[in-house]
């Protein structure tokens, strides 16, 4: 096994400390920032997502496994600013009024990052003002919205009206997400875009903001 598979490999397992040994091992022998993040990091999220996804994997690993990936990133992401990559975009994230789930948008942020993107987290129950204060201060250029729950999920309607209201719609493009969401919901409420889940999502988002 190379070394980056046994990243993928310590990633899935959620070994943290095997993980953040592999990231310096790999970096001290030559491998640049940008591979170890594409080629293990993102690699080894895409498993761990898809195993949750057919059940082979159950929440307190995947957790684990994003606890991993966070080590790794930290070591990371200095050197991915020192080589110049710029972020692929900034996206603002939260999960509505009324609503504190934050397991699922914290994954889907943590493989948005993973894929390159610089993440804002505004955290839970969060207004429809603060989406939009977010939105003139951090000029993202996604906003990415969670809801979790059939009665705060028509709080999401509520945000896209009132960044509508400022006059910001054309800037800013927003995805939906969460258990009680349907692709049919979201386009009802007026968001540009869906997915089911964490690995889905950074498809969409790639998709939505034209990146290859
Ligand atoms: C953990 C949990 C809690 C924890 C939350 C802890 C936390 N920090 O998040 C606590 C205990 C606090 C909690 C509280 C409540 N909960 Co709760 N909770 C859950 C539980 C068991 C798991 C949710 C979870 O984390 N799933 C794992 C993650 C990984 O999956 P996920 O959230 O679906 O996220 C994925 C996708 O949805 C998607 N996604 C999520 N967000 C976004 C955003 C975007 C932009 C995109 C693209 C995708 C996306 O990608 C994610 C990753 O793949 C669910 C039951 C279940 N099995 O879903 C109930 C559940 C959601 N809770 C429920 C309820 C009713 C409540 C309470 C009202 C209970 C009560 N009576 O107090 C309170 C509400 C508190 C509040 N105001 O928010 C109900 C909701 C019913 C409904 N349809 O409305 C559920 C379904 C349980 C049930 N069967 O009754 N809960």
């Amino acid at each position: 096994m190379s070394e980056l598979e046994e990243l993928v490999q310590s990633l899935e397992d959620g070994n943290s400390e095997k993980v953040v040994e592999l990231t310096k091992r790999l970096l001290g022998a030559g491998a640049s920032p940008q591979t170890v993040l594409n080629n293990g990091l993102i690699v080894g999220m895409g498993v761990v997502g898809e195993k949750m996804r057919i059940g082979e994997m159950y929440l307190p690993e995947v957790l684990q496994s994003a606890t991993a990936m966070h080590a790794s990133l930290k070591i990371l992401k200095p050197l991915l600013a020192k080589d110049g990559v710029e972020p692929l975009g900034r996206i603002v994230m939260g999960t509505v009024k009324g609503d504190i789930h934050d397991i699922g948008k914290n994954l889907v942020g943590i493989l948005l990052q993973g894929a390159g993107f610089e993440i804002v987290d505004l955290g839970v129950n969060v207004t429809p003002q603060k989406f939009v204060d977010a939105i003139e201060q951090q000029a993202p250029a996604m906003l990415a919205i969670s809801a979790m729950l059939t009665t705060t999920m028509l709080n999401m309607k509520g945000v896209i009206e009132a960044i509508g209201g400022a006059g910001h719609r054309s800037k800013v493009k927003i995805i939906v997400g969460g258990a009680p969401v349907s692709e049919k919901f979201a386009e009802e409420i007026g968001a540009d875009g869906y997915a089911r889940d964490a690995v889905k999502a950074v498809d969409k988002v790639k998709e939505l903001l034209a990146i290859g």
